[in-house]
């Protein structure tokens, strides 16, 4: 693909900010803050606006409910329409009790939520879960994603296939009330917080859900969702021959769900999911969901969201670059050390210029980290916000 070709792509590529990521992270063993976190939700808009204006390509946000919660979704939806910013998928919430989604503490998801032996609480996270898709709507999102934490610690905690068949049978009813331009995303895990079985564990798990619980129901891949040496690229192409591969999570992992910086790690898995989408989008990305998934405990925020964008477009940019004409022939000849010349070809090659190039074209920056330090944003969200430069303990 020539530079022109692979320059309107990546001005056409756009990925959700997670609301969950704006605030400084933390490990089980504490959290240390950075200080301008945003205190609320028009805050986090607010960082996403800033994210928007070094990147151009970050122009919706994905909420999580009940963490991100509007008091007025019309005004808050208007206030996101000022920044310039949409909404993109809604993300509920039944692996925390919450007085919002517990029936104001009646019922509790220890043991479960779709998956539960209690109806009382599986009826619960479907209210939930339909509640979600009702502020999403009034947002003007279109799809729910649906992570679960349901499993167990314990062989012979609960029966493997009682939960299977329960969780399918929630979902079935949310997809019921789906509103009709919505989709399901269900997003798997192999493990955490659940370490013996996770109800929903790998991408056959995810699929057989996503065929049970309807048409509009897709999978999502959240790349560090996988147990370790799994062929992400592999998992995408089977869930895209099913037709059931619906949108992404990016971030990057070394050992488990470790939500580093996209494209930190393993640059080349990156590239090779890349690749595959454009597989399937017959050398165009597919129109599905994508959004970041991280979450930073030593780098600002921001930055670190500047930087996973930008990672995800280098990525595209090197898989647009891989003449994948050559690369069919080379397959059908069997001749594995040309096909991988090819691959190599966009791998190796510097398309930092052409990154950045779409970059500025979007309205971002040349250099978007250099430009965001410069800009004194985060300087003047401590001024603002407070510098909270505290760290929290266990
Ligand atoms: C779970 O690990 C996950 O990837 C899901 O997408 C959650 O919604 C998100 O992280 C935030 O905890
Ligand atoms: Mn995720």
């Amino acid at each position: 693909m020539d530079s022109p070709a692979v320059l309107q792509q990546l001005m056409t590529f756009r990925v959700a900010v997670p609301s969950w990521a704006l605030g400084a992270g933390g490990t089980r063993f504490g959290r240390f803050t950075i200080g301008g976190e945003p205190r609320n939700l028009q805050e986090k808009l607010d960082d996403v606006a800033a994210i928007n204006r070094m990147t151009g390509a970050n122009r919706a946000v994905s909420l999580h409910v009940p963490w991100d919660l509007p008091d007025d979704p019309g005004g808050f939806r208007e206030y996101a329409a000022h920044l310039g910013l949409g909404f993109d998928a809604m993300n509920s919430n039944t692996f925390q009790d919450h007085p919002d989604t517990t029936r104001q503490g009646a019922i509790s998801y220890k043991f479960g939520s779709l998956a539960h032996t209690d109806a009382t609480v599986r009826e619960a996270a479907i209210e939930h879960n339909l509640s979600v898709i009702e502020l999403g709507r009034l947002l003007g999102s279109t799809a729910l994603v649906l992570w679960l934490a349901d499993g167990t610690n314990y062989p012979g905690q609960a029966s493997l296939r009682g939960q299977f068949e329960r969780v399918a049978s929630g979902l079935h009813e949310i997809h019921r009330h789906l509103p009709a331009d919505w989709r399901l995303l269900i997003e798997h895990k192999p493990f955490e917080p659940a370490y013996f079985a996770s109800v929903n564990n790998d991408w056959g798990s995810s699929l057989l859900l996503a065929q049970a619980a309807g048409d509009r129901a897709l999978c999502l891949v959240d790349l560090g969702h996988h147990l370790p040496n799994a062929n992400v690229q592999q998992v995408v192409s089977r869930l895209a021959m099913t037709g059931r591969l619906g949108g992404f999570h990016f971030n990057d992992a070394a050992y488990g769900d470790d939500d580093l910086t996209a494209g930190s790690i393993q640059p080349y898995r990156l590239f090779l999911v890349m690749l595959e989408l454009l597989e399937i989008g017959d050398g165009r990305m597919p129109g599905l969901s994508y959004m970041l998934d991280q979450s930073n405990n030593l780098k600002d925020p921001i930055e670190d969201l500047i930087q996973s964008t930008d990672a995800l477009q280098v990525a595209l940019a090197q898989a647009l670059c891989v003449d994948r004409v050559q690369l069919a022939a080379s397959q059908q000849a069997n001749d594995p050390a040309r096909s991988a010349e090819l691959l190599n070809d966009g791998f190796r090659m510097d398309v930092r210029p052409l990154v950045a190039e779409a970059r500025v074209r979007n309205g971002g920056a040349e250099r978007p980290l250099e430009t965001f330090r410069a800009s004194g944003y985060r300087k003047h969200c401590i001024e603002e916000r407070g510098a909270a430069a505290r760290s929290t303990g266990l």
